[in-house]
């Protein structure tokens, strides 16, 4: 393999960060799975406009190709290869202030998770990913109360049912370019699939960039309720599924952006006024470690002025800390937006 060529406009990650020379350094290093540099940066390579175009095929890459995503890492979360990842899930300390939640439609808090000693899905084989499969969702398919639902698996599902849950926001995508340059979508849709509760208020999805993503969410704002809902789950899956977990990175992703909390915690919230002022919407995301997407998630436009507004960092601060961000972004946000309706 050669050095890639980058776009001009380019501006991931990757091809900021990806030098000639380190390039050359890393180049033919493999992890004990066999991942390669090429296989970590396949799909920054076919997607110039990746935000951040670099995956990890297991928890060794992050110390193979070190030299790249401890870059990433630190541009990202803030997080020098000095610092270490802490925990606080008590929803008891997150400050709601003066949160307004009369602007804001429905709230989403998910965590990615990856089971111990697996290779992660860049790098998984068929075999390994059916395993989770069975074994997560008959974990899941005995959970009881609140938690009670059932595992579909996409093989299963009618493609009337699948768009309608992707319409709603409980499903991820289909054929999602960016995974399938990574290698994350080999053998879709086998062993994917999708666990909801009978209100759809608790989810979580098989094998997508993460093995698991466990997710709480509801209509309107009470942020507390979700993130409480969330870390019931959490520690109910966690006691009798075993999760990748470094005392540095916190919890192993696919992608940098994952790792430590895994969290992105997110309101769908309608700001028209500040949909017309751009440069005041990313100042403020920017003060509050925001991240602003269109309504339909990653990589999606805004549609009738709704965003999908979440905390932007993820390793380096606690849960409760990453939930605070986005209600503190989520205050000045809705401020703004009343100064302007004005
Ligand atoms: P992830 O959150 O796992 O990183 P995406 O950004 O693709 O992945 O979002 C997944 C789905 O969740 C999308 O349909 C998105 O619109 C939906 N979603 C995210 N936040 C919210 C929210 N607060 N309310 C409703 N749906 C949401
Ligand atoms: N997490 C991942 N889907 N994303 C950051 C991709 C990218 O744009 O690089």
């Amino acid at each position: 393999m050669t050095y890639p060529t980058f776009p001009e406009n380019c501006t991931s990650m990757l091809c900021k960060h990806l030098t000639p020379e380190l390039f050359e350094q890393l180049k033919d290093k493999k992890t004990a799975n066999g991942f390669t540099l090429e296989k970590a940066i396949k799909s920054g390579i076919e997607n110039v406009d990746s935000e951040i175009g670099v995956y990890a095929g297991d928890e060794e890459s992050y110390e193979v190709f070190a030299e790249l995503f401890d870059k990433v890492i630190e541009e990202y979360h803030q997080f020098s290869s000095t610092d270490v990842h802490e925990s606080n899930l008590k929803a008891e300390d997150l400050n709601l202030r003066n949160l307004d939640t009369s602007y804001i439609l429905s709230t989403r808090i998910r965590i990615g998770r990856n089971i111990k000693d697996m290779p992660l899905g860049a790098s998984i084989s068929k075999e390994q990913r059916d395993e989770i499969e069975k074994d997560v969702s008959s974990v899941l398919n005995g959970f009881e109360g609140e938690l009670a639902g059932a595992y579909h698996p996409l093989l299963e599902m009618s493609q009337e049912v699948q768009l309608q849950l992707i319409e709603d926001h409980f499903l991820f995508k289909d054929g999602d370019r960016f995974l399938e340059s990574s290698g994350l979508a080999r053998h879709w849709p086998h062993g994917r699939g999708i666990y909801h509760n009978h209100d759809k208020t608790f989810l979580v999805w098989l094998n997508e960039e993460d093995q698991l993503r466990i997710i709480s969410m509801q209509q309107g704002g009470d942020v507390v309720e979700v993130f409480s809902r969330l870390v019931t789950a959490m520690k109910e899956i966690e006691a009798k599924v075993p999760f990748a977990y470094s005392e540095r990175l916190g919890y192993i992703s696919s992608c940098p952006t994952n790792l430590g909390t895994a969290m992105r915690a997110s309101v769908h919230i309608k700001l028209p006024n500040l949909a017309n002022d751009m440069e005041q919407f990313k100042a403020i995301a920017d003060k509050y470690y925001l991240q602003i997407r269109g309504t339909d998630g990653e990589h999606s436009q805004s549609k009738g002025g709704v965003f999908d507004i979440s905390n932007y960092r993820r390793l380096g601060i606690t849960e409760v800390e990453a939930v605070q961000d986005m209600i503190d972004g989520v205050i000045a946000l809705v401020d703004a937006e009343k100064s302007l309706e004005a």
